[in-house]
C-alpha cells in the first residue's frame, strides 16, 4: 500500500489500455511514482463468465444499443470494493448526471478511496448503482452537456482536475487552506478568477505583436481592481485597494509604514522555479518591510 494520506483509485473499464498514457505523464504520473494516488486499472472482461467475456445484452423495453449486465458488474464491485464499502466512494460517469465541478473535485481529492466504473454501450443497467449504494456512497457524474461513447474519457478528466488537489502535488506544498480566498478550490466563490488574466512569456515582441506594458498592461490591473474591490465589498469587507505601478516592494514597505500594519498577507499563484529559488517577492519582502509576511498560495498549478 501507498504512504499515509494516499488517495486509491480505482477504474472498471473494458478498455484497461485506454488509461495508460494519461494517468503515467506529468502531475498524476509523478504523484503515483511518489505513492500519492495509487492506481488499480481492472478490466471488466475478468469478471465475464462465458466463454466469449460478454459484458452487454439486449435493452428490455428495446431500443437501440445495448446495456452492460448487471451479474458482471456487480462481480467486478464485489471483489474490488470490500463487503462494508471499505470507505470507498463509487463515481459512474454518466451524461444524466450531476454535473462536475471544483468543489466535487476539492471532496474527491479529501475521499481515501474513489472507484470509477465506466460504461460503454447504452450504459450499466440501472440496478448496479442502487445495489451498491447500500454499501457505499454511489454519484452519477457528467462532465458536460454532450454525449461520449462512454465513461473513460469522463473520469480521465474528473481525475486530473482531483490529481492536482492532492496535498504534495506541485503547487500544493505550501498552500494553507486559501481555497476560499481566490483559490481555484472556490471557482464560485466571490474571489474567482481575481487572479486570471492573459499571461506572457518571452520573447518580448513575437510577430510584431508586443507584451502589454505601460498603459495597456495598466488597463488590466484596473480592471481587475475594479471587480476584486467590488466582490470584496459585496462580501461584506471595507477592502481598499490600489494600484502600483512602480517596484511593489517598496509600494508595500510604504503602506505598511503609512498605516502601521503589523502583518502583510501576501496572496499569490504559486510559481514553482520562483519558490525553488526562494527568490519570489514575497519572500524578499519578510527581510524588507520589517513586519511579518504571511504567505498564501492559490491551488493552482505552476
Ligand atoms: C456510455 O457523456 B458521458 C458518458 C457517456 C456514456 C457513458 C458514460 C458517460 C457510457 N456512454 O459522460
Amino acid at each position: 500500500m501507498g504512504r499515509k494520506n494516499a488517495l486509491r483509485i480505482d477504474i472498471v473499464t473494458i478498455f484497461p489500455e485506454y488509461f495508460g498514457s494519461p494517468l503515467g505523464v506529468s502531475l498524476i504520473g509523478k504523484a503515483a511514482v511518489r505513492g500519492d494516488i495509487e492506481f488499480g486499472v481492472h478490466d471488466l472482461r475478468r469478471w465475464a463468465t462465458d466463454v466469449h467475456h460478454t459484458v452487454d445484452d439486449l435493452p428490455f423495453g428495446g431500443g437501440p444499443g445495448m446495456v452492460m449486465k448487471p451479474d458482471v458488474w456487480g462481480d467486478a464491485l464485489d471483489e474490488i470494493v470490500p463487503a462494508d464499502g471499505g470507505s470507498a466512494r463509487l463515481v459512474v460517469p454518466t451524461p444524466s448526471g450531476v454535473p462536475f465541478t471544483q468543489d466535487i473535485a476539492a471532496g474527491y481529492a479529501a475521499e481515501p478511496r474513489l472507484v470509477f466504473a465506466c460504461g460503454r454501450y447504452e450504459g450499466i443497467d440501472g440496478r448496479v448503482a442502487e445495489a451498491m449504494r447500500d454499501r457505499m456512497l454511489v454519484d452519477e457524474v457528467s462532465v458536460g452537456d454532450y454525449v461520449l461513447a462512454g465513461g473513460e474519457a469522463a473520469a480521465l478528466v474528473m481525475i486530473e482536475a482531483v490529481g492536482r488537489l492532492l496535498p504534495g502535488v506541485l503547487g500544493n506544498a505550501s498552500s494553507v487552506g486559501d481555497d476560499s480566498f481566490g483559490g481555484d478550490g472556490d471557482p464560485d466563490g466571490a474571489m474567482r478568477g481575481l487572479l486570471e488574466g492573459p499571461v506572457y512569456t518571452r520573447p518580448r515582441t513575437w510577430r510584431e505583436r508586443e507584451v502589454p506594458e505601460g498603459e495597456a498592461a495598466k488597463d488590466f490591473g484596473v480592471r481587475a481592481l475594479e471587480v476584486s474591490l467590488q466582490a470584496l465589498h459585496a462580501s461584506g469587507s471595507e477592502a481598499e485597494g490600489r494600484l502600483v505601478e512602480d517596484h511593489p516592494l517598496d509600494a508595500l514597505r510604504a503602506l505598511v509604514d503609512e498605516v502601521g500594519a503589523d502583518e502583510v498577507i501576501v496572496l499569490t499563484d504559486p510559481h514553482y522555479v520562483e519558490e525553488f529559488f526562494h527568490r519570489d517577492w514575497a519572500s524578499r519582502a519578510r527581510h524588507k518591510v520589517g513586519v511579518p509576511v504571511l504567505k498564501l498560495f492559490s491551488h493552482s498549478e505552476a
